[in-house]
């Protein structure tokens, strides 16, 4: 008798277990519908990533180090930014309008606005 009802129940349960087996392999066969819910997704994403880079203007302070306006470029030792999660730190920036490096003087204290290009940021103003 024991036997026999530890038998029914290790049927039971691998019958129950397979039950779950099975529905966890109809979850898998849902799975190919996915790839339809990541791309509305990824183009939902998309339009909100162009958002993003719509409003992603930042100001910060900081200090002239180096200019290039042959390169374009800037170096600012700029002050953190808390909306970039950004230390303080001296990196170079690419200069979005030669007429800026008038007020890109070495040694100069300034505010710049830097706005998101692509993956980089871009001194658009400079006061
Ligand atoms: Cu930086």
């Amino acid at each position: 008798m024991k036997i026999t009802s530890t038998v029914s129940l290790i049927l039971a349960l691998s019958a129950s277990g397979f039950a779950i087996a099975q529905s966890g392999g109809m979850d898998h066969a849902g799975m190919p519908g996915m790839p339809h819910g990541d791309m509305k997704t990824a183009e939902t994403g998309k339009n909100m990533h162009d958002d993003v880079q719509k409003v992603s203007v930042h100001q910060a302070m900081a200090v002239v180090r180096a200019v290039d306006p042959a390169k374009g470029s800037v170096t600012l030792a700029h002050e953190a930014i808390p909306d970039l999660n950004w230390p303080a730190m001296t990196m170079g920036f690419v200069v979005k309008d030669s007429k800026l490096f008038d007020k890109l003087a070495v040694g100069r204290k300034v505010t710049v606005t830097l706005t998101k290009q692509g993956s980089d940021y871009v001194v658009t103003a400079v006061q």
